[in-house]
């Protein structure tokens, strides 16, 4: 399709829902520390002979210098900082109740659809993409179509930190090829039952959030603030320095399918090291496809995971630290939300953007996946 024949695509709407319970890092840290301290009890011997390391103490010093997390929130805090359980307390709810995703998916579905001043019967299709889906099927998607009366069709994907920018890339593609008029996309980031809180490399990284985005074409909308989506690009590199095993085949393998492998863990250090030139060289090229440079890019809703990788990111592209009007921060209060960080960081920070003025959005972690969209407010 030539460019002139191109449909004009527009992020009409966003919307975040936020749980209601935060968890500090001097909550978490207590928790954490008390359980290693009984750990370490329980198995004096075994640790003096030699056959067991013992569990090293965490620290908020430590974790904000190095992550930039003050806390984050979590969809139940029961249970996560009992010390006798150190995961959340989620209820199991019967087949006829709305699931727990659905329930959050449907939150920000209503903030982004108000945003842009959507009804159920202007959507044709829903996407729930995230870190991890509650189930197999049905789609969660399709939960959350139901739920809002929404006709056509919805489907879940799962790319974990890229799964909201490659939804919003499908999403996208869905509307310039004419197969929907209007897309809900959703990212409904149940995290904590992931998070390994007995692991003092990833036990603060990780918040509970969820966020969703509207795209239509141009002409549809009548929504105040609105962003042309200029063009999109995704980069995959398979790597296992993030990574969860949990899965449907453990029950198969004859093995622990809550072992520390089956939640989330990493190597950081590699992860940080291997993605920020990645992430760089991805956005210069991207922006540059379009004719533009650093400068004329107003703001970067980058992917948060950790501040001082933003701060390398940013440092890289201007040749100077970012300021927090050019590079949002919300990992300090949301910590790490899988794919939903950029987006959370474009919904709080996109309104004062004035018409013509040029954005970034972008994601980068796990997989390793980069996802990025370079919009202009119109
Ligand atoms: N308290 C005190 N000390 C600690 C702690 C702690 N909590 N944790 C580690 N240390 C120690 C280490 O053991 C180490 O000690 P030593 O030097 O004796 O070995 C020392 O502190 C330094 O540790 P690191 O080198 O690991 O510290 P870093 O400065 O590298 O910081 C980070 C660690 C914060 C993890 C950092 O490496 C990082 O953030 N890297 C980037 C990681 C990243 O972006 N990962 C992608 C995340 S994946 C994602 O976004 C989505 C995945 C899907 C969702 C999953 C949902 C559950």
């Amino acid at each position: 399709m030539s460019s002139s024949a191109r449909p004009r695509v527009v992020i009409s709407g966003s919307g975040l829902w936020t749980p209601d319970h935060i968890i500090t890092n001097d909550e978490l840290v207590t928790a954490y520390n008390e359980w290693a301290n009984r750990y370490n009890d329980r198995h004096a011997e075994a640790i003096t002979a030699g056959e067991l390391d013992a569990k090293p103490l965490s620290s908020v010093e430590f974790i904000e210098k190095a992550s930039g997390i003050k806390q984050r929130y979590a969809y139940i805090k029961d249970g996560i900082l009992d010390v006798d359980r150190m995961r959340p307390a989620i209820p199991e709810r019967p087949d006829e109740a709305l699931s727990d995703q659905a329930e959050m998916a449907v939150h920000a579905a209503r903030g982004a659809m108000d945003a842009a001043g959507k009804t159920a019967a202007d959507i044709d299709a829903v996407i729930v993409s995230c870190a991890y889906t509650q189930r197999s099927y049905p789609a969660i998607a399709i939960e959350v179509q139901e739920a809002l009366g929404i006709e056509g069709f919805g489907f879940d994907m799962l790319v974990a930190c890229s799964a909201a920018t490659f939804a919003l890339h499908r999403a996208y593609e869905m509307v310039a090829a004419g197969t929907a008029r209007c897309v809900l996309a959703i990212n409904p980031e149940l995290t904590s039952p992931q998070v390994n809180y007995c692991d003092r490399d990833s036990h603060f990284i990780f918040g509970d959030v969820a966020t969703a985005t509207i795209v239509e074409r141009a002409e549809t909308s009548t929504a105040l603030h609105s962003y042309e989506i200029l063009g999109t690009r995704a980069k995959t590199k398979f790597s296992s320095h993030v990574r969860s095993n949990f899965g449907y085949v453990s029950r198969a393998n004859d093995v622990d399918p809550f072992g520390a492998d089956k939640l989330f863990h990493q190597n950081g250090r590699r992860v940080f090291k291997e993605v920020c030139p990645l992430a760089v060289q991805h956005l210069t090229d991207h922006i540059s496809r379009h004719g533009l440079n650093v400068p004329d890019i107003k703001r970067w809703w980058l992917h948060q995971a950790n501040i001082n990788m933003n701060l390398h990111i940013g440092g890289r592209l201007l040749g100077r630290e970012a300021t927090f009007d050019e590079a949002p921060i919300v990992l300090d209060r949301y910590a790490n939300t899988a794919s939903a960080g950029s987006l959370i960081a474009f919904h709080l920070y996109h309104q004062d953007l004035k018409p013509g003025d040029h954005g970034v959005i972008c994601s980068f972690g796990a997989g390793y996946s980069i996802g990025s969209l370079v919009v202009r407010k119109r």
